[in-house]
């Protein structure tokens, strides 16, 4: 036994004359000149390298071992650096060496700080998810051709969601020049055009001064509402070329664009319908962008004494005032006689329902929701950017008042003319409608605590009992929630008291699975310099495409606390195929799991918890018992407390 396992080994002396046999072969090979000894391969460093190893390793010629004068790509850092940008999430790529250099030698790795990404998709969502708490966009770095493919799902997602990413793309314009081989297979005419579609702007500069123009205009308008994505392709023989005169050349300064503001006539008339209106509703879906913007919400609801329905794309409106009205929404909408839409991404689909029934030529049942003779009123700033080819501006819907516009920043002007239009003999009636919804507000809340009791002490675990669970841990902390909230039946959101912006930051905009567990990432980042405490419901089928993220936490100690809702399936797809299924009057195929083929994700069942840990992590589970969270979440919740993420596995019910 020992003598088989003796020559079984990789003998030192024996791998020695291999490679000398294989310097022979190769030796022999036609065209490659005969030498007297093996190759000698540099072997690389496990220390940091000095510059001559480096340039040993990399194979620098020594003619271009000095450049004189500054590099280009110092002067592009310098432009960065002239506007806010915190960080530069990336996977990296010779297509932008010069800038990345430049960006951590010459810029100190400093405002920005690169982030390592291991995909471009959780680039660009990491990106996502900052901006919804900071404010702020990141810039996302990618390798021509191929890192922008990776991203481009994630950009649509960003777009959908009216947030803002700058997203700079290498290539290597000069076909004459540039390297053969992968280089070339990286670059291409036009790499923008992967992205166009979805993207605001973008521009391919040519010169040094045109990139100084371009990166700031791109700038300023992804952050002119509506926010969205923008790109820039970059060029390598750009970033890397010698600059002599580097004094003629200017960094346009940076003037925020002012907010668009609705039209005062259209605002009058919208104020008139509203103070005139016996059932007044109010509906917001990606509309607060600050703490601002949920005040004067407030504000306007209040004056009205007018219930709202929170769709829920950005934090809106506080869950626990009294006119928020999300559990009586299907009613409201009935009644109504005038409806305020505030961005709201489909309109259509508010006000009318679509039931997924399937008649025989397979389209849906559609019909109206609301009052034929209801006013509708949209504020939108929709209607000012709008593209042809993907469809996230949903179907048409006819508006009675259609105020181009950012509703946050023409909710003041909107506030001021509802007080004006409200006649004063209407003040009792108003403070009436109030108090019903006083009443409905807490009848709802005790039906859904009621509906979140059920299947309390279940395993696999029950969604609403893994929300409070987690709620009991954190709700002495400033929290703040960064992760899935639909696919847990919006427990969380429903059952937790949000009353701050940053309680929740609404979802992927363009449904694209993949976003959440690195935009949650993006968001923690963003809550780690407010001193937050950030919590995530990750669900397990949108984990599993860029788990990489959780090492990118684990490397840039971003406090987040993950918890699984390890629903051990795409869930959402295994309720299609059954319904299909059903509809067709057949049994959904099963072979030995228990949702249809092709939709669950078991067998063997995915250790997350072992994931984490693989990429340095806190973790623990998988979670069957409902008993067993509460001590697990506490400890997770020290390490978080303690500045790095951590994750527990919970197995729970679908939804
Ligand atoms: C990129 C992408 N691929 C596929 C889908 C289709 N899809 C919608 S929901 C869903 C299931 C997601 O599973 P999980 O994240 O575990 O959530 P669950 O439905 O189980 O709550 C899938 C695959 C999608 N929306 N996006
Ligand atoms: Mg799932």
């Amino acid at each position: 036994m020992a003598r088989a396992r003796a020559q079984n080994r990789l003998n030192r002396r024996k791998f020695l004359a291999g490679m000398a046999l294989a310097g022979t072969a190769a030796a022999a090979e036609p065209g490659v000149a005969a030498t007297s000894a093996a190759p000698v391969t540099p072997r690389p460093s496990a220390l940091r390298p000095t510059a001559a190893v480096a340039a040993a390793e990399t194979g620098t010629p020594q003619a271009s071992v000095q450049t004189a004068g500054v590099p280009s790509s110092d002067f592009m850092a310098d432009v960065v650096k002239s506007l806010d940008i915190d960080y530069v999430p990336c996977n990296p790529a010779q297509s932008f060496r010069g800038l990345h250099e430049s960006l951590i030698n010459y810029g100190g790795n400093k405002k920005p700080e690169f982030l390592t990404c291991t995909h471009e998709e959780s680039s660009v969502a990491l990106a996502h998810g900052y901006f919804k708490i900071a404010g702020k966009p990141l810039l996302v770095l990618c390798h021509g051709t191929v890192g922008l493919q990776h991203a481009a799902m994630a950009i649509y997602n960003a777009w959908c969601d009216r947030v803002p990413v700058i997203v700079m793309g290498g290539t290597d314009l000069d076909a004459s020049k540039r390297p053969p081989g992968v280089p070339t297979f990286h670059s291409a005419q036009d790499i923008n055009a992967l992205v166009r579609d979805f993207t605001k702007w973008d521009d391919q500069p040519v010169s040094l001064q045109h990139f100084a123009q371009s990166f700031v205009r791109a700038y300023k308008l992804a952050m002119t509402p509506p926010h969205e994505p923008v790109m820039l392709a970059l060029d390598c023989g750009l970033q890397e070329q010698t600059l002599h005169d580097k004094a003629s050349l200017k960094i346009p300064r940076y003037v925020p664009t002012a907010p668009p503001q609705g039209d005062m006539n259209a605002v009058r008339e919208a104020a008139r319908l509203l103070a005139g209106a016996e059932r007044p509703l109010i509906i917001a879906d990606k509309y607060a962008r600050t703490a601002e913007g949920v005040k004067l919400l407030v504000q306007l609801a209040e004056a009205l004494q007018a219930p709202v329905f929170d769709q829920k794309g950005r934090m809106n409106f506080p869950n626990t005032h009294h006119l928020f009205q999300n559990g009586a929404a299907q009613s409201l909408l009935k009644d109504a006689d005038v409806i305020l839409g505030l961005e709201l991404s489909d309109y259509w689909g508010t006000v009318n329902s679509y039931i997924d029934n399937g008649d025989n030529d397979g389209t849906g049942l559609q019909e109206m929701r609301i009052n034929p003779k209801a006013k509708l009123i949209s504020i939108s700033s929709l209607a000012l950017n709008s593209k042809s080819n993907y469809q996230d501006f949903q179907r048409f819907q006819v508006v009675d008042v259609d105020l181009a516009g950012d509703a946050q920043a023409t909710m003041p002007a909107l506030i001021e003319a509802v007080k004006q239009a409200l006649p004063a003999n209407r003040a009792g009636d108003i403070d009436a409608r109030g108090n019903v919804f006083k009443k409905a507000w807490s009848d709802a809340r005790d039906r859904t605590r009621q509906a979140a009791s059920y299947a309390w002490d279940a395993s696999p675990i029950s969604t609403a009992r893994m929300a409070m669970e987690v709620y009991a841990q954190i709700k002495d902390l400033d929290w703040s929630s960064v992760g899935g909230d639909r696919q847990l039946s919006s427990w969380p959101s429903r059952l937790w008291p949000m009353d701050k912006h940053y309680h929740h930051i609404g979802g992927p905009g363009g449904y694209g699975i993949g976003y959440n567990a690195p935009a949650a990432v993006g968001a923690a980042l963003a809550n780690r310099a407010l001193g937050r405490f950030s919590v995530n419901f990750q669900p397990d089928g949108d984990m599993m495409f860029g788990p990489g993220v959780l090492w990118t936490a684990v490397k840039h100690q971003i406090p987040l606390l993950s918890v699984m809702h390890n629903n051990r399936a795409y869930h959402q797809e295994t309720m299609h195929v059954q319904r299909i299924s059903n509809r067709r009057n057949r049994v959904a195929s099963l072979a030995k799991d228990i949702g249809p083929i092709g939709t669950r994700l078991e067998n063997p069942a995915i250790d997350y918890a072992k994931l984490a840990s693989a990429m340095g992590m806190w973790s623990a589970g998988p979670i069957t018992d409902p008993n067993d969270l509460a001590p697990a979440l506490k400890k997770a919740v020290q390490v978080v407390k303690a500045g790095e993420p951590a994750m527990v596995d919970v197995v729970t019910q679908p939804r």
